[in-house]
């Protein structure tokens, strides 16, 4: 396992030759767009310790407070912009896809900024903050770029709207889920960026798919427990540009 700060020719050419790339981000991808990441002092508000306020036990004992916390951080995620590193993501997208391979993207961030980049295939692995949900009847809802009026705030169906987001001891949404383990099967180059490896089931994907014979690079500004064979250490917004010139010579488009 190397750790080193610069895509060698090594990763460029395994991502130039990969036929069946899998992506999967974390937090870490947007701190550069100005989002907390989920853990560590940065994560936490006002005190709470955010793995304690997504769940639903939380949002039952304190709907005001829950509310609060996601309205805050929609509003930032609606405010943010993608960074260089979701644009270096899209751009291996469109590169790996024009030479007839196959590409996903799995990310377990709920800000909407990869869209916004322009990637296209793309599976939100735990939902959306962009989009709440009458939490009796399930009918969705987009409220716009403005703070609720209250909070909690009432849904269009009697109960009170929630994120549409998976919070801990939630399920992921089946075919979300369904779709990231049929990845597996085709995946030859797995590239894990921004993310902790902490939270299950996504973080054991990475193990997965080198069990099942795929390259695994990571891409953080710190080790992490992912079962990765290459480690490219730095911001996101850094090295995902530098791995796709490296790789593809293009410079991705902000
Ligand atoms: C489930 C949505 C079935 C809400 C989130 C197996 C083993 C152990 C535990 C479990 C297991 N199976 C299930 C569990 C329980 C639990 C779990 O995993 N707990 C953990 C904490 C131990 N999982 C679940 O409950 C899941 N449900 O499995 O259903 C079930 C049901 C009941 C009982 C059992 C099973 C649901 C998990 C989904 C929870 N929802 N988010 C919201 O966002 O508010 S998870 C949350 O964590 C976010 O989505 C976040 O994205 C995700 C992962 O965190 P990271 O993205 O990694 O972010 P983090 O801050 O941790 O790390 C940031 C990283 O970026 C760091 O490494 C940092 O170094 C790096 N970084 C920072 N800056 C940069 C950078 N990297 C690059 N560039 C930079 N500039």
């Amino acid at each position: 396992m190397t750790t080193m700060t610069r895509p060698r020719r090594a990763e460029a050419t395994a991502l130039r030759r990969a036929r069946g790339v899998v992506v999967l981000t974390g937090a870490g991808v947007s701190v550069e767009s100005g989002l907390r990441p989920f853990r560590g002092a940065d994560g936490w508000w006002r005190g709470h310790d955010p793995t304690r306020l997504a769940t639903p036990e939380a949002f039952a004992a304190d709907p005001a407070l829950v509310s609060e916390w996601y309205d805050a951080r929609r509003l930032a995620a609606l405010a943010a912009r993608p960074n260089a590193g979701h644009h270096a993501i899209a751009a291996l997208e469109r590169q790996v896809v024009d030479a007839g391979g196959r590409f996903v993207l799995l990310t377990q961030n709920v800000d909407g900024l990869h869209r916004r980049a322009g990637s296209e295939r793309l599976v939100e692995l735990h939902g959306s903050i962009t989009v709440w949900r009458d939490h009796r009847s399930g009918r969705k809802v987009t409220p716009g770029p403005v703070p609720f009026r209250s909070y909690p705030r009432p849904g269009p169906d009697g109960g009170w709207l929630r994120p549409d987001v998976v919070w801990f001891g939630e399920t992921l949404p089946a075919e979300a889920w369904s779709t990231a383990e049929a990845a597996l099967a085709w995946c030859d180059l797995f590239l894990v960026a921004g993310t902790s490896a902490a939270v299950h089931p996504a973080a054991g994907l990475v193990g997965r798919a080198a069990r099942a014979g795929a390259v695994t690079i990571e891409v953080n500004v710190e080790p992490t427990p992912a079962p990765v064979q290459q480690r490219l250490i730095g911001p996101s917004g850094e090295v995902l540009p530098r791995l796709v010139e490296e790789a593809f010579g293009v410079e991705p488009t902000a």
